[in-house]
């Protein structure tokens, strides 16, 4: 027996996004640098960026929109690494600022992390929507108004990407980019109303295998868009950065997969290539892109076309957007409740 749509709280969550992103942008542009750094330099430490599952995937847009955006050295660890191997971190001693990401401010190992950085007396960010014990364990808390009730994160994944764009576009004086993010709500508004019925229709063909592309940042959202394909409809999914899909996985590719790409507009004559060819193979294939070359409106099986007016980097929150409707919308097709996914809970505690 199918749910009624109308009565998902994941659905509702993923569609409010405009609204959601419109209070992000005032609650941070209220917040004064100083009050989220302390005495550290942005511009002059290599940051490091820490989260647990989507919060992780989350950690790694957020790295590429630093080094971007300030020029300066940043990686993605997910918070186990910095529990179980602390060496291949913290090499060098060199001096690091750490950003903890955890909707929940509730998940065991950032908590662990966040008392391992304690003992080192080193200070961190914590970025957070429920804030709960991390947002006592730092003075420095960038705490973004989203509540979210489903398991599954979605505005609190896109809110808490465009908060630390938007502090790190603030640090550099980008003043283009941040009034780019703030033309976000309305577009995504638009384009919802556009494709969402599209999503919706494409989520009833019988698809058992999703492998999802994307490069540079866009990488870092194809991992989340297989994530949400994974935990709201229980279907098998991999992430590859697109041009290495053909060193070995595209093996897999047959009737019953979908390769969606995350195409970026700078590298699009290379990366729309390695869909085409999956296509030939007789996969079912999807693509999100800014604007869509003419073959790719012929080919595709379902297309997302973005058409922002927008530096690539400013695009990068609204890309996830139909991985998550995907994601909700084959779960429903599957009789199963996008709202309790199957194994999961909204908070990992061990
Ligand atoms: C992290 C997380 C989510 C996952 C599920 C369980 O939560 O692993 O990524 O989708 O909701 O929790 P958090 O640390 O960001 O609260």
């Amino acid at each position: 027996m199918q749910m009624e749509v109308k009565s998902i709280k994941t659905l509702a969550e993923i569609q409010n996004q405009p609204r959601v992103w419109e209070n992000c942008f005032k609650s941070v542009s209220s917040k004064a640098p100083a009050e989220l750094f302390g005495s550290h330099d942005p511009r002059n430490v290599t940051w490091l960026f820490v989260g647990c599952g989507t919060s992780y995937y989350l950690a790694q847009a957020a790295a590429a929109s630093f080094t971007e955006l300030l020029d300066t050295p940043a990686l993605a660890v997910p918070a186990s690494e910095i529990m179980l191997q602390p060496q291949l971190v913290f090499a060098g001693n060199r001096p690091v600022f750490p950003v903890l990401i955890s909707r929940s401010g509730h998940t065991s190992e950032v908590l662990q992390v966040a008392e391992i950085l304690r003992r080192r007396g080193t200070d961190f960010l914590a970025v957070t929507c429920d804030g709960r014990e991390l947002e006592a364990m730092t003075p420095f808390v960038l705490k973004l108004p989203v509540h979210e009730e489903s398991t599954v994160m979605t505005s609190s994944f896109t809110s808490m990407l465009l908060g630390l764009q938007y502090l790190a576009a603030s640090v550099a004086g980008n003043q283009t980019f941040l009034d780019e993010l703030q033309q976000l709500p309305p577009h995504l508004a638009r384009l919802l109303k556009k494709y969402e019925g599209a999503v919706e229709k494409y989520a009833e063909r019988s698809i058992e295998d999703f492998a999802v592309l994307g490069q540079g940042a866009l990488y870092a959202i194809a991992s989340e868009v297989a994530l949400k394909l994974m935990e709201s409809s229980s279907t098998y999914a991999q992430y590859f950065h697109t041009l290495e899909f053909r060193h070995g996985p595209k093996s897999i590719v047959g009737s019953e997969t979908l390769v969606c790409a995350l195409l970026s507009e700078a590298n699009l004559a290379l990366e729309m290539p390695v869909l085409l060819e999956m296509k030939e193979l007789g996969s079912q294939i999807a693509a999100v892109v800014n604007e869509a070359p003419a073959v790719l409106r012929e080919q595709a099986d379902l297309l997302i076309e973005l058409n922002l007016p927008v530096s690539e980097l400013a695009r990068l929150a609204v890309y996830v957007v139909w991985g998550q409707l995907l994601g909700s919308f084959r779960g429903l097709e599957k009789g199963l409740d996008p709202d309790n996914p199957r194994n999961l809970s909204r908070v990992v505690t061990i």
